[in-house]
């Protein structure tokens, strides 16, 4: 049981399995892995695929012969194992030519940079088969007020934006954008710091229809914020394009960890909206396994990742299926949440006298909810006592 195969659509980072465990205090504590054998060992595993920044697979600097080289390896690699790529990314990060930002570093030159260097990518994303390209503007912010215009930097974001859809329609290929919201972590504060401000963002672009958001479980839990809630609003918006499974307890630094772990009932109801909303895309893993462990951690802990949302999924599946739950949620008025407070229309509102004159607010105040009960289920369930 709880075994994956392709058709789950787990799909993970290069850059997950090959965390060296650097970190702001200590050095790696794993050697590097080949992106093939991640690949080879992820196939093995049951995913349906990989994703990665441009220097996961090509490292930085590398000459157009090397890269030309290592792309030809990973892409054996992938029909070798069937292996899809549904997501690349750009690191803007890493280098010290980004320390300010990518497509808001004040520096002119940089930014134009970050964009030819995307764009580079993007042409081997589309040529791999990915139709998402995901943007996580990690070193988009500041560490001070006065080093950052806001409103400006916002203004060359909407450019960067503009200047990717425009490039993509062009080109007449078949991706769109997921904006990654993260509130801080490496800056002190990161642009975009949550799903809702990304959403409010992707209304002012010129192609608002080629973006859309990758929220990762550990961002919005730093912001002290529920996932679930903001996955649904994104489901509600259209704009779920992607999504960065992982685990984080509480408001801490971005702790990565295997999905299941951390919050684990924030998962639960994670698992339980994804596949009642019928979200359709890959359930893509952004972790660290913890830099404690050896290579024996890294593969038992993406193996985890997967089973720990199986597992989750047939737990979401039984509180759904439970004639008790059923009771308690029509005791909770759920079905009531679902009918428009006013399909008689405002005129109609406005002449229903039992809509206010002769409501009785007292008997409706002291109706309970009954959420306990239902919760209580749900945690049952959860536990596997359901
Ligand atoms: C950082 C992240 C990033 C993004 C990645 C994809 C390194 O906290 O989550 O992972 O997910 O850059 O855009
Ligand atoms: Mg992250
Ligand atoms: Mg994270
Ligand atoms: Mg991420």
């Amino acid at each position: 049981r709880f075994i994956p195969t392709p058709d789950d659509k787990f799909t993970f980072g290069l850059w997950t399995v090959g965390w060296r465990g650097v970190d702001p205090f200590g050095t790696a504590t794993r050697p590097a892995l080949d992106p093939v054998e991640s690949v080879e060992r992820l196939a093995g595993l049951g995913a349906y695929g990989v994703t990665f920044h441009d220097d996961d697979l090509v490292p930085f600097g590398s000459s157009d012969a090397e890269r030309e080289a290592l792309v030809k390896r990973f892409r054996t690699a992938l029909e070798a194992t069937g292996m899809k790529v549904p997501m690349a990314t750009t690191n803007l990060f890493t280098h010290p030519v980004f320390k300010d930002g990518g497509f808001t570093a004040n520096d002119r030159d940089v930014r134009r940079y970050a964009l030819r260097k995307t764009i580079r990518n993007i042409d081997l994303a589309v040529e791999l088969g990915a139709t998402t390209y995901v943007a996580w503007g990690g070193r988009e912010g500041a560490e001070s007020g006065g080093a950052k215009d806001v409103r400006l930097a916002l203004d060359r974001m909407k450019e960067a934006f503009d200047l990717l859809g425009e490039y993509v329609t062009g080109q007449g290929y078949d991706l769109r954008f997921a904006i990654e919201p993260k509130p801080n972590e490496p800056r002190g504060d990161i642009l975009l710091p949550t799903i809702g401000h990304a959403l409010a963002f992707i209304e002012r672009l010129e192609r608002p229809e080629l973006v859309g958001v990758n929220p990762e479980v550990g961002h919005e839990q730093m912001a002290g914020l529920n996932f679930p809630h903001g996955i649904a609003q994104a489901l509600w918006a259209g704009k779920l394009f992607h999504l960065d499974l992982n685990g984080q307890s509480g408001i801490k630094y971005d702790q990565d960890f295997r999905f299941g772990a951390g919050d684990l009932r924030q998962a639960f109801w994670l698992v339980d909206l994804l596949e009642d909303a019928g979200y359709a895309g890959p359930r893509h893993f952004d972790f660290k396994p913890v830099r404690t462990d050896g290579f024996d951690g890294v593969w038992e802990s993406a193996k985890n990742c997967m089973r720990n949302y199986l597992i989750l999924k047939e737990r979401a599946a039984a509180f759904r299926a439970d004639p008790a739950v059923a009771q308690a949620l029509r005791d909770s008025r759920l079905h009531e949440l679902a009918e428009p407070t006013a399909s008689d229309g405002l005129s109609g509102l406005l002449a229903d006298r039992g809509a206010y004159e002769t409501f009785d607010v007292h008997a409706a105040a002291e109706r309970s909810m009954a959420f306990e009960r239902l919760d209580q289920l749900a945690m049952e369930h959860l536990l596997g006592v359901g």
